[in-house]
């Protein structure tokens, strides 16, 4: 695309997995779109993030036609373990939630699958893109413009936008500030994520409490296994060698009964910080907000990926039934829909984060009171259920 101006009924700012399964969602209902990506292609299919998807994500790519190679290499699970003081506690999630499971089944994966889609339908991303801006966001004829990859100056005209770049993209920062409000918390502490050639020792998830920190068993195929240690929030990962980071999973993982994780070569090893994010509305004029750039969730719940499958889920139906039948209702009820879900999202993902982290300011009553939280969640059949529903995710609105 050089220099010139194009029209699409919706532009999408970003190319991660919520912009992806919105054009391939609006592709399906005959609604043209454009998605424009700053990253290369091979930076957004590399980026090792999300691992769990929840039952409506599951049945969101099956219903896009996006999901047959999930449902060859997908690792359906029924529940987790929570660990603490040595001892697995398991909680069987399909059992509490008339049998919804969880699906590990990587982020990149998933964006894998939707680049190709979205290729095969001849309308791949734009990548590499420079200096978007929305303009008449308010008006029935918003505007994008930004440079191309070859540097061409363009424009989009279009009867939407979905800002789906992200926390730090340009979408949401483009509200005026007196129509947004945002909620927010930073944790005092971080997440160190590795990948390794290991056969998972395990054959579902392990979260666990221990003196030294927080850690998480998990797993992307039956040769690799991911693991999250917590760290602080300033620790240098050219300190954490190879070593170090596995008599530190020891230390937190091993149990009584002796089970510990497989070890192997790293593949690959991140810190990321952890915070809790609210953008509201999540609607302003024709501009939608959906996925990261609306809300962020620390990684503990696993609800990050699929919050954002929930609101582009959403936003697909709200604009197909515009266009099909000239409602606004779904356009009118997007933000509170999309708050009321990741408000409660919210609410468990810092439930799990505190009881399974140690706040570096943690008084005695506090490392005991989080133990008589899990002793009383492994031993109360209410409380496992409120997990397990929370955990495998509600039903996609
Ligand atoms: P993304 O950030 O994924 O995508 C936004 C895209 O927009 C990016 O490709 C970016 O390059 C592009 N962009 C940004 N600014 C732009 C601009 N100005 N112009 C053009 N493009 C622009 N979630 C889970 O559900 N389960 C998990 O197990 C889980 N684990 C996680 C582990 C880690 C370590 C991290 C960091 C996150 C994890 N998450 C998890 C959350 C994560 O998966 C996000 O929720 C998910 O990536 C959100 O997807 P998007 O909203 O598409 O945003
Ligand atoms: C992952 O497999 O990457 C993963 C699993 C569970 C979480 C977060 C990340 O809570």
């Amino acid at each position: 695309m050089s220099g010139q101006t194009s029209r699409a009924q919706v532009a999408i700012v970003g190319g991660g997995p919520s912009g992806l399964m919105l054009a391939h969602l609006l592709h399906l209902s005959g609604i043209s779109s454009i998605v424009l990506e700053r990253g290369t292609e091979e930076h957004v299919v590399a980026r090792v993030r999300a691992g769990v998807l929840e039952q409506g994500t599951v049945d969101l790519m099956h219903a896009a036609g996006v999901g047959d190679r999930l449902a060859r290499e997908g690792m359906r699970h029924r529940g987790i373990s929570i660990a603490f003081h040595g001892k697995r506690h398991y909680i069987d999630c399909a059992e509490r939630t008339e049998g919804r499971v969880i699906t590990i089944y990587g982020q990149n994966e998933v964006v894998h699958d939707l680049l190709a889609a979205r290729t095969a339908a001849g309308q791949p991303p734009l990548f590499g893109v420079t200096d978007v801006q929305l303009h008449d966001i308010a008006s029935s004829r918003p505007r994008v413009t930004f440079h191309s990859a070859g540097g061409a100056a363009c424009e989009i005209v279009c009867d939407f936008i979905a800002g789906c770049d992200g926390f730090h993209g340009v979408s949401r920062p483009s509200m005026p500030p007196k129509v947004s409000r945002v909620f927010e918390r930073t944790y005092p502490f971080a997440w160190l994520g590795v990948l390794a050639d290991a056969p998972p020792s395990s054959s579902e998830l392990v979260y666990s409490l221990h003196d030294r920190g927080f850690a998480l068993f998990s797993m992307r195929s039956p040769s690799v296994t991911r693991l999250y240690l917590q760290v602080a929030p300033d620790d240098d990962l050219a300190a954490w060698t190879d070593d170090r980071i596995w008599s530190e999973l020891r230390w937190r993982l091993e149990t009584e009964e002796g089970w510990r994780p497989n070890e192997g070569r790293i593949l690959q090893k991140h810190i990321s910080g952890m915070r809790s994010f609210m953008c509201e509305p999540m609607r302003y004029g024709r501009l939608f907000l959906a996925g990261d750039a609306a809300h962020i969730v620390p990684p503990t719940g696993a609800k990050g990926l699929n919050l954002a499958m929930a609101d582009v889920k959403r936003l697909a139906l709200a604009l197909a039934a515009f266009y099909a039948r000239g409602r606004q209702d779904g356009i009118d009820t997007y933000s509170d829909r999309g708050l009321r879900r990741a408000w409660n999202a919210q609410r468990f993902s810092w439930w799990m984060t505190s009881a399974l982290h140690i706040a570096p300011d943690a008084t005695p009553f506090d490392r005991r009171r989080q133990i008589a939280d899990l002793a009383y969640l492994v031993s109360s059949d209410a409380a496992m259920t409120s997990l397990a529903e929370n955990y495998v995710g509600t039903p996609f609105d």
